[in-house]
Order: structure tokens, then C-alpha cells, then sequence
């Protein structure tokens, strides 16, 4: 399979800094070599930087200008690479996806096949520009792309998402404006104890049934915070009690074996608060377990 690594290094989602360390720290901890080893044809097209944007600042929202600027700088990245294998966006901030996710619907828009989005993190990032307390626009690409009210400063969607698309797993930390939107709609939501309760295999193939059933393809965003911050501190916004590294392997082989993963998402690494690496090693294995590293192939005689 083509891989086609993007480097977003967007750091505008929210007030703390280092994110934009991330592309390199991928590059540094051997994502491109972990694929390759796996049989995969991998190119790196570098770094994808903002688009020049005139709307002015705001003053509660973190960096409008520059988010904005970032969202049609990385649709269009989407959009240009897609045709040519599964791009993998090297993050920067969850405000990235805005634009990734929005050029991916486009992209699937174009093929005539719907596109479904799983969303990896503890965070339901469903805010809008109108909710947000904080004004960090990396709580907010969720209600972006599935067409919420608020976003009219952005660039319109040529695909808006509907929420019936959109799984999300591993919830630990949703905000009450963002639970009350959530409540009313129809996205698949697998919070933590949903995973103490059925283990993660269970929601997970409940969705990508959806998503077969429906001849959809998968953009998976996938954020460090899904994690437990024991195995993954390198993140601004950790959350205790978060997927442990079996959970997160499981999750990562099964969208393999699913054959419906069409883009992936690596967001909110902040290598500035890593210790030797570590967090950075783990979502790079992460990546090759969901690019069809295994140990054994299934099913085998090891039971
Ligand atoms: C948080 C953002 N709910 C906020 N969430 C994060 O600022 O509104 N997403 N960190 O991953
Ligand atoms: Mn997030
Ligand atoms: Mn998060
Ligand atoms: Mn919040």
C-alpha cells in the first residue's frame, strides 16, 4: 500500500506550545522506517504550513486566523494526496483535523462513497466557536465538520459529516455544553466504561459494521490523550484512567483487519513533555499495529 506522511506541525488549537515539535518527533522515533519494514511504499512529503488568512483575531478564540488558515492549507493537503495512497497526518494539534477530516469528506464525496470518522480520544471535541469556555479551537473540529452553527469565519465544507458517521471511543472529559449537543444526536459514543464493560472490541466493530454496511470509508483521528497518560505523558491535556497499550494495540490490528481505514490522524503530541521518547515510540507502534504489524496472522493454531 502507498503511505503518504503530511507533516502538520500545528500548534494554534490551544494556548500550550510544542505540538509543532510533533512531525519531527515521528520522524525522529521511525515512523517512515516502521512502515516500510511492514511492506509498505512510504513517502514523506514534508511539512504543510498555514495558508495566509485576513480574518481578524478574535478576542475569546485562541488563534482564529491562523486555525483557519490551517483548515484549507490541510483540506487541501487531504484532498491532493488521498488519490495517491492513505495519508498519514503527522500532528500538531486536534485543531488539524478540522481541515484533514474536511478534505477527506471531500475526497470520499468525490469516489461517491460516504466517509465515517472514529474519533480516538478523551475529549468529544464537539464545541463550537459559541461554546467553547476555553477558546482553544482544538475542542471544536467535531462540530466543525458535521456542520455545526458557529463556523461561518471558516472555510465552508464541500461535505458536511453526518453525525450518524462519527464513533467516538475512550470519553473521559466532556464539557457540559458539549454533552447536552451530543445527547441530541446520533453519534456512536463508547466512553470509558463502556471499554471496562465490553472491552474496546465490542463498540469498535459495532461501528465499522456501520461502516461497511453503508460502503463508507474510515478516516480514524487518533489523539495521544486516548491513552492512559502513565503510558503516553506527552500530551497538554491528560485525563487519567485512559485506553491502556493492549487496548489501544486491539483497536489498532482490528481497523487493520477491517480493510476500511482510509487516513489517520496523529494529534496533540507534545515532545516537549515526553520523557525519552517514549510517548512518540508508542503512537509510532501504534500506527504500524493499524498498518498491519502483528505477530501471529489469525486465525492460528496459538490460541
Ligand atoms: C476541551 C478541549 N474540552 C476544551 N479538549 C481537548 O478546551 O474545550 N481535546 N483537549 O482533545
Ligand atoms: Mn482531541
Ligand atoms: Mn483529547
Ligand atoms: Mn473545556
Amino acid at each position: 500500500q502507498n503511505v503518504i506522511l503530511v507533516g502538520a506541525p500545528m500548534d494554534a488549537g490551544k494556548r500550550r506550545q510544542g505540538c509543532r515539535m510533533g512531525p519531527d518527533a515521528y520522524r525522529v522515533a521511525g515512523l517512515e522506517q516502521a512502515l516500510t519494514d511492514l511492506g509498505h511504499q512510504v513517502s514523506d512529503i514534508g511539512n504543510v504550513s498555514a495558508d495566509p488568512s485576513d480574518v481578524p483575531e478574535h478576542p475569546h478564540l485562541v488563534a482564529l486566523p491562523e486555525c483557519i488558515g490551517w483548515s484549507s492549507a490541510l483540506s487541501r493537503a487531504a484532498q491532493e494526496t488521498a488519490p495517491n495512497g492513505l495519508p498519514i497526518f503527522m500532528g500538531g494539534d486536534h485543531a488539524l483535523s478540522m481541515g484533514t477530516v474536511a478534505g477527506m469528506a471531500a475526497h470520499a464525496d468525490g469516489i461517491g462513497r460516504p466517509l465515517f470518522v472514529l474519533w480516538l480520544d478523551a475529549h468529544s471535541d464537539f464545541h463550537t466557536p459559541d461554546s467553547t469556555g476555553s477558546g482553544n479551537l482544538h475542542g471544536t473540529p467535531v462540530a466543525y465538520f458535521t456542520g455545526q452553527p458557529g463556523f461561518n469565519a471558516f472555510p465552508p465544507l464541500a461535505a458536511p459529516i453526518p453525525t450518524d458517521r462519527v464513533g467516538m471511543i475512550g470519553l473521559r472529559s466532556v464539557d457540559p455544553a458539549e454533552r447536552a449537543r451530543l445527547e441530541q444526536d446520533r453519534a456512536m459514543l463508547a466512553d470509558m466504561r463502556s471499554i471496562d464493560e465490553h472491552g474496546i472490541k465490542a463498540p469498535l466493530i459495532a461501528f465499522l459494521d456501520r461502516v461497511r454496511a453503508a460502503n463508507g470509508i474510515l478516516h480514524v483521528s487518533l489523539d495521544v490523550d486516548f491513552l492512559d497518560p502513565s503510558i503516553a505523558p506527552a500530551v497538554g491535556t491528560t485525563v487519567p484512567g485512559g485506553a491502556t497499550e493492549r487496548e489501544a494495540h486491539l483497536a489498532m490490528e482490528l481497523l487493520h483487519e477491517s480493510g476500511l481505514v482510509c487516513s489517520l490522524d496523529l494529534v496533540e503530541l507534545n515532545p516537549f513533555l515526553d520523557e525519552r521518547g517514549l510517548t512518540a515510540k508508542l503512537m509510532v507502534d501504534l500506527a504500524a499495529s493499524l498498518l498491519g504489524r502483528r505477530i501471529f496472522d489469525r486465525p492460528t493454531r496459538s490460541f
